[in-house]
């Protein structure tokens, strides 16, 4: 028996994707609606309590993101499918590097095909008729999870998708679009005392999450991920160079298993013992089954990295991020908060 809360919006189905433009061709999307699906099917069996996600304003949004990123977020598709363009979905063609413009702001495109470029990082990230509303609910998600938490209850979930750890201030990729994580983790310190850590045990570097608090003492960045060094995404960060006394980096070998994650993760929870709450950046694709990483935790390994973080004995938001693999999903999920709730 689960006996926690969890935080559900049916909004955030709204968002599909269909597809990932990856090396220029259209392939399948792996973040899709079933994933939130599977783990709140998983959730409501094993005995989890629902809350309806509350509408929250922009205030804790605008705290993270420019307000540019948020606008062009809200209004991408209206401007695109007016537009008749080729393709059913905003995609990308050109990027505006701050190098092309001498380190100066880049003019707003009149194009409407060329603003994707102002923020996305990637052409892997499409945004269709729904993916605002999504993203936007998937936020309020979380906020209502630190609502939870700043009330009393000591761990809640924010089953929340499309996920939000590659998002940085200005810039979406990695299938996100707002950073979740981040805006809770902010909204958690304005309601709690500091510090607040984030651990982030997706498969992937929290490269958003780590830029968004690079220069604070306030919000401790802690990330466990495939090492980008071996040709993982996000590619360009992610090493343990860029650790400091706020951020640290555990890179792992492809085909790291559970004994060497978790050695990791406990470095992780030592790294956040100092803080006053946490907030738990959940991505189960470094599972072995899972298609987009190729770490090979267990859903024990899970279970243990739940119990190892649970002893840190803070106030504790969890929050969605990737996992893929729809038939372990949700099972994924309930073992790491097992491990959290005990
Ligand atoms: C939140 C999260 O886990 N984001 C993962 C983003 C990384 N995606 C990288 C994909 C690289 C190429 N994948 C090929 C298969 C495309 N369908
Ligand atoms: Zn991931």
């Amino acid at each position: 028996m689960l006996s926690l809360p969890f935080v559900w919006s049916d909004d955030c189905l709204r968002h599909e994707p269909e597809a990932e433009v990856w090396v220029g061709v259209r392939t399948a999307a792996t973040e899709v609606p079933a994933r939130a699906l599977a783990i709140r099917e998983a959730l409501a069996e094993a005995g989890a309590r629902e809350v309806t996600a509350v509408v929250h304003d922009d205030s804790a949004l605008l705290a993270v993101h420019d307000p540019a990123l948020v606008e062009f977020l809200r209004t991408a598709w209206g401007e695109w499918s007016a537009a008749d363009l080729p393709s059913d979905r905003v995609v990308p063609y050109v990027f505006a590097r701050s190098e092309l413009t001498g380190g100066r702001a880049p003019a707003t495109p009149a194009a409407t095909w060329a603003k994707p470029g102002l923020f996305a990082y990637d052409t892997m990230t499409l945004i269709g008729p729904g993916t605002w509303e999504a993203a936007r609910a998937a936020v309020d998600v979380a906020l209502t999870a630190v609502d939870l938490v700043a009330g009393g209850e000591p761990l809640a979930y924010a089953c929340c998708r499309p996920p939000g750890h590659h998002v940085t201030r200005s810039l979406y990729g990695g299938s996100c679009y707002l950073n979740n994580t981040a805006i809770a983790a902010t909204a958690l310190l304005a309601r709690l005392s500091g510090p607040v850590a984030i651990v982030d045990v997706d498969a992937h570097h929290g490269n958003g999450t780590q830029e968004l608090f690079l220069d604070r003492r306030d919000v401790l960045t802690a990330s466990v991920h495939v090492d980008p060094g071996a040709g993982w995404f996000p590619h360009f960060l992610g090493f343990a160079a860029e650790n400091d006394e706020a951020n640290l980096n555990l890179p792992l070998a492809p085909g790291t298993g559970d004994d060497h994650w978790l050695a990791a993760v406990e470095q992780a929870a030592r790294f956040a013992a100092d803080a006053r709450a946490l907030v738990v950046a959940l991505g189960v694709d470094a599972a072995a089954g899972d298609p987009e990483s190729p770490l090979e935790v267990t859903a024990s390994g899970y279970r243990e990295a739940g119990r190892i973080l649970g002893d840190l004995g803070v106030p504790t938001i969890v929050v969605q991020e990737g996992g893929y693999d729809l038939a372990t999903v949700g099972p994924l999920v309930v073992e790491t908060l097992t491990g959290l709730a005990r």
